[in-house]
């Protein structure tokens, strides 16, 4: 089929003002009766015709009238009917298989057939396997559900929006109404039915509506929800006090559920959450995970502002809603946590996820131009890079400018299927600013590379600060715009401080923003006493790569002294970039021995945040550098990285780091509070380096901790330890661990993902083992992704093996895999991104696995699109 274009947009010519739907729901069966209020835009003359996949239709009229076969066609995909009219009412009685739906997309069983409960997941396209509707996200109509179902065995029903009538029907049956009074696209419909347990809090709003916040779970779980309802609460006062949006519905559901696709979803007034993201507690959950469900939790729930009452007009737009939801997300989490942790884990996960898309055949701009899959963009650029674009714009506009243009954009677009150009527009001309140079960014894909050279006249006093940037040609896009690219800035003399910076006449801050938007740029800073050491991109101002030619000494100084947690961390990140590169091209250790200096000297400095010193003392990962290298072999990349943290372990000393880890091993509690998090931090990245050092002694520790640990994350640093190195301890501690969660699926799928993160030769072997394990299934995404998902997407030494055995088995599995769920397939599939920067023999293997898959009968759209992509 040929692709779906931007440039093809037209109007629905078909609307839907209301639905009516009756759902009677059955494990095997269950059967949807809609009735749809349908209005024609009188300027189109197409006849109406609907989506609806695969569904078993058992009757069809409209206006009343049955319909004979020749009066409507269905070819399983679309739905045409000649006869009907602006104004007309089609009803459609419809028959779906929820026990059989393995693709969880639509309406679907979580667990087993006996016990599991009925749910549906519709976006991006899954309402088409529900009922037939105009299934696009510009087509918005107000819901009623009504849900009928054997008491018994399905006590709870829930839909989106408000509740609104329930009751009690022959047979042992009953039934549950719901009305959401806001116009929704069908991607935001939801039901759930089963057997589930709840807890539940009051909650006001900030304009005085009195609402319910339930969350749901099955019984064994539903005390580990606490912490999200508590998360919950926080997000929607932040959403209030920071961009005065309130909440719009008399309940607020959220479920969990452990089969799903993706992370969770925003379903109006019912989010759905990947259990994973929802439960949390000290046993089972690490200081991580507890931080990804407040952010998980936060970012659908700013969703109903940011995705639901101001939606997209089509999946084109899909980061106008992704992309500042996630901003909207990273500014909480900001808040709640410590702002340079967040951006450090933000612009750690954007250059290990979405630099390496942009970079490969899977490149693509934040707004796409053509798809053929639109659940293969759910991706790291339109989410990651998307938000770094939301930032930009925030940057430019201040913080109060910020607040008015998105006041602005919901006053003008509350209730609508909107665009980016209609976000650029509302910020920009609330501000009187014209935004719409921004446009580029959407536009145009391929991550920038920023190139930075200073020039120093001591004669004259000035520092010119020349910038130029560049973009390479990615598929389809063979000529780079310049784009504007803000450069925070400071300049730093050699005593460590910050110099105040005339530019252009103006006077004396030490920060300043210049915006580069021509190929290259130069800027003149005047009075400057001495040759400054620049930081460039403060903050990561903009989602480029900086290429600046800086001596290890004058990184180390800003390692050493900028007082930003974040900038130090960049410095030290280069530093070691620097030193990784010197040692493996000329063996040049002076830029090692600047970074281990600079690091012990911040190691012995009491002043320091304990996580941010875990922090500094991790390199770059192994993703990040072979992304700077044209023929990778990722063995050697392992190897050279753990050369260099054994460098910087060697300098500390096994003594130094052995009191440090008493000392931090003395403090025993499971707390949360961000001491204690950094506690635990900076103690596993110390006994890691330990154990470079002293294997023995750091895994008597860590057997040590693993036993007495008080809480998950403590546990599973150490038990990460043992099995990475293979410690005499590991298999011992495995048996332990596999035991005592042998209940808890999400604390078993860390078991399973430990144990594929093994590096190197034994990787392979391993998880070949692990797929026999009587616990492990290809049909629950979690604990596919835990095993394979982790060997292919995170454990580079162990997966691309020399003798191409990882790939082939990496191959054999997304077929098997892509007939039961496609959507995960193509996910797991982006692992082969990157192929062909691979050395020789690896890469050949990579290729040979590739086209054997892609020649393969039978694949799913989804999978065939990222394997044709990556192999092109
Ligand atoms: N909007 C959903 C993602 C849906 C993915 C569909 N394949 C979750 C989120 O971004 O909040
Ligand atoms: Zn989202």
């Amino acid at each position: 089929a040929d692709p779906i274009r931007l440039s093809d947009y037209r109007k629905p010519a078909w609307t839907v003002a209301t639905v009516e739907l009756d759902v009677d729901l059955g494990i095997d069966a269950s059967e949807i009766a809609a009735r749809l209020t349908l209005h024609r835009d009188p300027a189109q003359a197409s006849p109406l015709r609907l989506n609806g996949e695969g569904l078993e239709l058992l009757s069809i009229s409209v206006d009343g009238q049955p319909l004979a076969p020749a009066d409507y066609r269905y070819d399983g995909s679309t739905l045409e009917i000649g006869a009907a009219r602006d104004g007309s009412v089609l009803e459609t009685r419809v028959r779906v298989r929820p026990a059989a739906n393995t693709a969880l997309e639509g309406l679907y069983l979580s667990g087993p057939r006996e016990t599991g409960f009925l749910l549906t997941q519709c976006e991006a396209e899954g309402f088409r396997h529900i009922t037939f509707f105009p299934d696009r996200p510009d087509v918005l109509a107000r819901f009623t559900v009504t849900l009928k179902a054997d008491r018994e065995r399905f006590p709870v029903l829930l839909a989106g929006g408000n509740p609104a009538g329930a009751g009690e029907l022959p047979d042992g049956r009953h039934w549950a109404r719901f009305v959401d009074p806001h116009p929704k696209p069908s991607y935001l419909f939801a039901l759930v039915a089963g057997r589930l347990e709840n807890i539940e809090r009051d909650y006001v709003t900030g304009d005085g509506r009195k609402l319910k916040l339930v969350i749901w779970s099955e019984a064994n779980v539903i005390d580990r929800c606490h912490y999200a309802l508590d998360a919950l609460e926080r997000s929607m006062r932040w959403d209030e006090r920071t961009y005065g949006r309130h909440y719009d519905l008399d309940v607020f559901h959220v479920v969990a559920t452990h089969d799903f696709n993706m992370g969770a979803m925003e379903n109006k007034g019912l989010n759905i959450f990947n259990a994973k993201y929802l439960l949390a507690d000290p046993d089972s959950s690490t200081d991580d995970e507890y931080r990804a469900v407040e952010a998980v939790v936060a970012h659908e729930y700013f969703h109903n502002w940011t995705g639901n009452r101001v939606t997209c007009r089509d999946w084109f737009q899909l980061s106008l809603k992704e992309g500042l939801t996630v901003f909207r997300e990273q500014q909480f989490s900001a808040e709640m946590n410590s702002p340079s942790l967040k951006r450090i884990e933000d612009v750690s996960l954007l250059r290990r996820a979405q630099f390496p898309e942009d970079a490969g055949p899977l490149a693509h701009p934040v707004r796409p131009q053509e798809y053929r899959e639109i659940n293969n963009f759910y991706t790291a650029t339109v989410y990651e890079k998307g938000s770094e674009l939301v930032r930009m714009l925030a940057g430019r506009l201040g913080t109060s400018g910020f607040r008015r243009g998105m006041d602005l954009y919901f006053e003008r677009h509350d209730g609508q299927a909107a665009t980016i150009e209609d976000f650029l527009s509302a910020l920009g001309d609330a501000n009187d600013i014209d935004l719409t140079t921004y446009l580029a960014w959407y536009a145009q894909s391929g991550t920038p590379r920023l190139h930075a050279k200073g020039l120093y006249d001591a004669h004259k006093r000035e520092y010119t600060l020349t910038l130029s940037q560049q973009t390479h040609a990615t598929a389809g896009q063979p000529h780079k715009q310049p784009l504007p690219i803000p450069v925070k800035l400071s300049l730093f003399g050699y005593d460590g401080k910050a110099l105040p910076l005339h530019l252009d006449g103006h006077a004396a801050e030490t920060e300043k923003v210049v915006v580069v938007d021509q190929a290259t740029q130069s800027f003149v800073f005047r009075n400057v006493a001495s040759a400054p050491v620049p930081s460039l991109l403060r903050g990561f101002s903009a989602p480029v790569v900086l290429e600046c030619d800086y001596t290890p000494a004058e990184l180390a100084l800003l390692v050493t002294h900028d007082i930003d947690g974040f900038n130090r961390w960049e410095a030290g990140q280069q530093l070691a970039t620097l030193a990784f590169e010197n040692l493996r091209s000329t063996g040049d250790t002076a830029a090692c021995s600047a970074w281990c200096e600079a690091l012990s000297a911040l190691f012995h400095n009491p002043a320091i945040d304990d996580a941010l010193l875990a922090d500094l003392m991790t390199p770059p990962g192994e993703i990040e550098f072979a992304d700077r290298q044209s023929e990778v072999d990722p063995a050697k990349i392992h190897a050279q990285r753990q050369a260099l943290q054994h460098r910087l372990a060697q300098h500390l000393g096994a003594t130094a780091l052995l009191d440090r880890y008493q000392a931090l091993a003395a403090h025993t509690s499971q707390a949360l509070d961000a001491d204690s998090q950094a506690r635990r931090r900076l103690k596993r990245r110390v006994l890691e380096l330990l154990a470079l050092l002293d294997a023995d002694q750091a895994h008597a520790l860590a057997a040590h901790q693993y036993q007495n640990a008080p809480g998950m994350t403590d546990r599973l640093a150490a038990l990460g330890v043992l099995v990475r190195d293979r410690a005499p301890q590991a298999a011992a501690a495995l048996a332990d661990f596999r035991q005592r969660y042998a209940d808890n699926p999400l604390a078993l799928d860390k078991w399973f993902s430990v144990q594929a993160q093994i590096p190197g030769e034994p990787a392979l072997a391993t998880v070949m083992a692990l797929e026999n394990d009587a616990s492990f299934t290809l049909k629950n995404p979690n604990r596919a992704r835990a095993l394979l998902g982790a060997f292919a997407s995170t454990n580079p030494s162990g997966f691309h093996r020399v003798d191409g055995q990882g790939y082939r088995l990496l191959a054999e599995r997304l077929a098997q895999l892509d007939a039961l769920n496609p959507q995960i397939a193509a996910r797991l599939a982006t692992a082969f991104n990157g192929w062909q920067r691979l050395e020789p023999i690896r890469r050949e293997a990579a290729r040979a696995a590739l086209k054997e898959l892609a020649q393969r009968e039978g694949l799913s759209p989804n999978l065939s699109e990222i394997v044709a992509n990556v192999l092109q």
